[in-house]
């Protein structure tokens, strides 16, 4: 039996969420030409006028708003409240430049903390549920979104945070932790130390894994799910628009459900700008609709994806979100063919490989090198030569054959590659440095 924590919302008719994202578009747009001298300029340079916006069809008159516009207004000149409204700022630091920062009203946390409870709720949260919040708490929006999310069902909610490894597990266990909430990096090291603690998985309460964070594959997902003993969801969302939750897996599993009644998405032409039709993959743009403090408009989120209006057998209607394959930035173009991480995750975990990798890239006497170091389990590391080439031979050709790229596979032994608790660092671009 499907539960949803808001019906009325989560299940209302396309016309209806139509009628609830015109009408808080318009107030929004109106808002914030006037409270922001940033957006009334830009707004003034594409030569749009509040009144142009009377519906969700006009949102592509509106100019896109970049992280460089962030970083020009930094660190409050786009909030569109008074500062005494506002109750908590997070920021984003991002690899390169200054801090993104953004701040939320009350309002802003009550309808951030629900669509985070809809998520735990999707994945069969109740309140009787024990939630681990293993994301980062502080400036980064992970541990408090999750937290108050699953503070607001009402579940109980274990503040741990991330680290501590050791520990976290030995919680995990003895309290009885039933939805485990980090990214899919940490989580594969999560499973990595209850084996290694001799912890069996039965041992274990949990239920479901609700991460996101960073791009991860369907063969992730089988991975974790089995080495966990857990169903895996995804969720996705980014500092600047609230922070996770932007849009939320079911139980599904077929993608992710975008929260349509507080964010309008769309998907452009990474190059040309334009507005691509459903189904056609492209960069994901959000239009925030029913925020206070931080109403960003039409912002390009550099992730690459597909939105899609199918029914979903959970009898949500927001529409469908691909998992996000990649960013614009994280794409790798290797001797003119373009690669994405994500690609080569799949590639080695479907060839067996535990998952913990590292992609770098550099360019030598003119050429692109690609060099993927790959983590061997401790069963599979052999000390035999001639079995490790014969192994990174025929990664070598898989890798070929799917991507169209050449590489150097490195086989190394287990636990070289640092592992992380928060984002995993897979590429390191020497090209770039
Ligand atoms: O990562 C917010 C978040 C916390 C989402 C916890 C989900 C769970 P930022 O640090 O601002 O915010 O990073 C946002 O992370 O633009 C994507 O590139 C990436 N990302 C987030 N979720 C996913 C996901 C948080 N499910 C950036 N799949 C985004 C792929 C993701 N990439």
């Amino acid at each position: 039996m499907e539960r949803y924590y808001q019906p009325e919302i989560e299940t209302a008719s396309i016309e209806e969420i139509y009628r609830i994202q015109n009408e808080r578009l318009i107030n929004t747009v109106n808002r914030v030409y006037n409270a922001v001298p940033y957006y009334r300029d830009m707004m003034d340079r594409a030569g749009v006028r509040p009144e142009d916006i009377k519906s969700r069809d006009d949102l592509h008159k509106l100019p896109f708003t970049c992280k460089d516009d962030l970083r020009d207004t930094y660190p409050f000149g786009l909030f569109a409240v008074p500062m005494e409204k506002v109750i908590r700022l997070h920021a984003s630091s991002g690899t390169t430049g200054k801090q993104i920062v953004v701040g939320y009203t009350r309002n802003d946390l009550e309808n951030w903390s629900d669509i985070c409870a809809r998520q735990l709720v999707a994945v069969g949260g109740t309140e009787h549920d024990l939630v681990h919040v293993s994301y980062g708490y502080g400036l980064f929006t992970g541990g408090l979104g999750m937290h108050d999310g699953a503070q607001k069902l009402g579940a109980i909610t274990i503040p741990v945070s991330s680290g501590n490894t050791q520990r976290q597990i030995t919680i995990m266990r003895d309290f009885g932790s039933t939805i485990l909430c980090c990214t899919p990096s940490y989580a594969l090291y999560l499973a990595e130390c209850i084996a290694e603690m001799g912890i069996d998985k039965s041992e274990l309460s949990l239920k479901a894994g609700i991460f996101g964070a960073e791009a991860w594959t369907e063969e992730m997902r089988r991975n974790l799910e089995e080495s966990l003993g857990l169903k895996a969801y995804d969720i996705y969302g980014l500092t600047e628009i609230m922070g996770p939750g932007v849009a939320y897996e079911c139980r599904a599993q077929t993608e992710m459900h975008s929260n349509e009644d507080h964010f309008i998405p769309d998907v452009i032409d990474p190059d040309k700008g334009e507005v691509l039709p459903e189904g056609e993959q492209g960069e994901l743009v959000f239009s925030c609709i029913s925020k206070e403090a931080f109403p960003i408009l039409r912002y390009r989120t550099r992730d690459i994806g597909i939105l899609k209006r199918e029914k979903c057998s959970c009898g949500r209607t927001f529409i469908k979100m691909s998992k996000p394959m990649g960013r614009t930035d994280d794409m790798l173009i290797i001797r003119g063919v373009n690669v994405f991480p994500s690609q080569i995750e799949s590639v080695l975990l479907t060839k067996g490989y535990p998952g913990n990798y590292q992609i770098i890239v550099d360019r030598i006497s003119n050429q692109d090198r690609l060099e993927i170091i790959v983590e061997l389990s401790p069963e599979t590391f052999s000390d035999k030569v001639r079995n490790l080439e014969q192994m990174a031979g025929d990664l070598r050709e898989a890798v070929r054959s799917t991507l169209g790229v050449g590489a150097e596979i490195r086989l190394v032994a287990p636990k070289t590659i640092e592992r992380s608790t928060g984002k995993a660092v897979r590429v390191i671009d020497k090209r770039k440095l």
